[in-house]
């Protein structure tokens, strides 16, 4: 490999390395909001709703951005389903943000020390 080709090769790279940076911002930022919520403190509440305040029942596939509050140091909000399994922990307390891709089939989120009565699902099609 001669240097120009090397160098051609290097350019090529750190453009696709730029573009594969690049991407998921742009796809995130056109994601739809959704909020989880679970709590607060001993409130056996647990909540996802849409951008509107609407309970979430069913969704297209594609990206998300999870705006999620864990207000409760005794309850977590799990949100399992295709290729997703997130936690926001019993113990933790606070927000985060979770950006994931919703594949078809079925989710459901759950506090994990009550899953018997803490718990929802959606479809995803
Ligand atoms: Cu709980």
């Amino acid at each position: 490999m001669t240097l120009r080709t090397t160098l051609r090769f290097t350019a090529a790279g750190a453009a696709l390395a730029a573009a594969a940076a690049i991407l998921p911002l742009t796809a995130q930022a056109g994601a739809p909001m959704l909020n989880a919520a679970v709590g607060p403190d001993s409130n056996f509440k647990m909540t996802l709703t849409d951008a509107k305040g609407g309970k979430v029942t069913s969704l297209r596939a594609g990206a998300y951005m999870i705006m999620v509050s864990d207000t409760s140091a005794i309850h977590n909000f799990r949100l399992s389903g295709p290729g997703v399994n997130k936690d926001s922990g019993v113990s933790a307390k606070g927000k985060s943000t979770w950006n994931v891709t919703l594949k078809k089939g079925t989710y459901k989120f759950v506090c994990d020390p009550h899953a018997a009565i803490m718990k929802g699902s959606f479809t995803v099609s």
